[in-house]
């Protein structure tokens, strides 16, 4: 039985939460909702990647993926992209303005498999490419090569459907290697060594862009194809 001195669970909440909290809480449920909806079209891209996957493996091809991974943007690199973009800190400015809340990572063994899977992916009827980055044709000049598509796909709650934004980067395993540490640069202060450090990475993207044609030349020879 409840004391009369205790102060009831209901009692305070209401005591705790202001009006501004109010406004705080529906904020943060409108958050959590828009980020379960891109968590959503994260696993709707994810289930169609690994069920071409697994239908070439079926029919005796080489599996184009090695693996997916996938995330959801930090609300703090969320803030930060918004406020370099000089766009609103809201729910519904994310929505509007960021197309890479949810991310896919997709890597693939050889250069002709990135380009055969975005392909199958852009062939599926309910994916839209609202754009392709290919920085495997157009690497950036620090060496970054890899093959971005923005694409939306509707994704089905139980009262309406949603197109949802999804970017999808496809690279090779060597490119993800060498994506990965020079990511690290982005986090480091600027230190004597840096300038060295770019050149060196510079030089390794291009062994790396070298050697990834080579491993697919030599493919087609294994396979004896023309
Ligand atoms: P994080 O921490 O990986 O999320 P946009 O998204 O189109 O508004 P942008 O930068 O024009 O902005 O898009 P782009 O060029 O398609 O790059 C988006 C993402 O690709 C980056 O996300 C990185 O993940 C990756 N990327 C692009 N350039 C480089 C690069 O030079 N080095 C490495 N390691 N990764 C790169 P974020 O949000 O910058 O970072």
């Amino acid at each position: 039985m409840e004391n009369s001195s205790q102060v009831s669970a209901s009692e305070l909440v209401r005591d705790f939460f202001t009006d501004d909290s109010d406004e705080f809480i529906d904020r943060a449920v409108q958050f959590n909702q828009l980020m379960m909806k891109y968590n959503s079209a994260i696993r709707e891209v994810k289930t169609k990647l690994e069920i071409l996957n697994d239908e070439l493996s079926l029919r005796g091809e080489s599996n184009p993926i090695e693996s997916i991974q996938s995330r959801i943007k930090k609300p703090i690199s969320i803030a930060k992209k918004l406020k370099k973009m000089g766009k609103p800190l809201t729910v519904e400015s994310i929505f509007e303005n960021l197309n890479d809340v949810a991310g896919i990572r997709v890597i693939c063994p050889f250069i002709e498999d990135i380009y055969r899977v975005s392909e199958m992916l852009e062939a599926q009827d309910d994916v839209t490419v609202i754009t392709i980055k290919d920085y495997i044709k157009n690497p950036k000049p620090n060496g970054y090569r890899s093959y971005h598509m923005i694409v939306e796909i509707p994704v089905f709650f139980s009262r309406y459907k949603q197109p949802m934004r999804v970017e999808v980067q496809i690279r090779t395993v060597a490119m993800d290697f060498w994506a990965s540490l020079e990511h690290q640069l982005k986090y480091k202060n600027e230190c004597p060594e840096t300038i060295q450090i770019v050149q060196e990475l510079k030089e390794c993207a291009d062994v790396i862009a070298q050697t990834d044609e080579k491993m697919q030349q030599l493919r087609h020879r294994i396979h004896c194809d023309k």
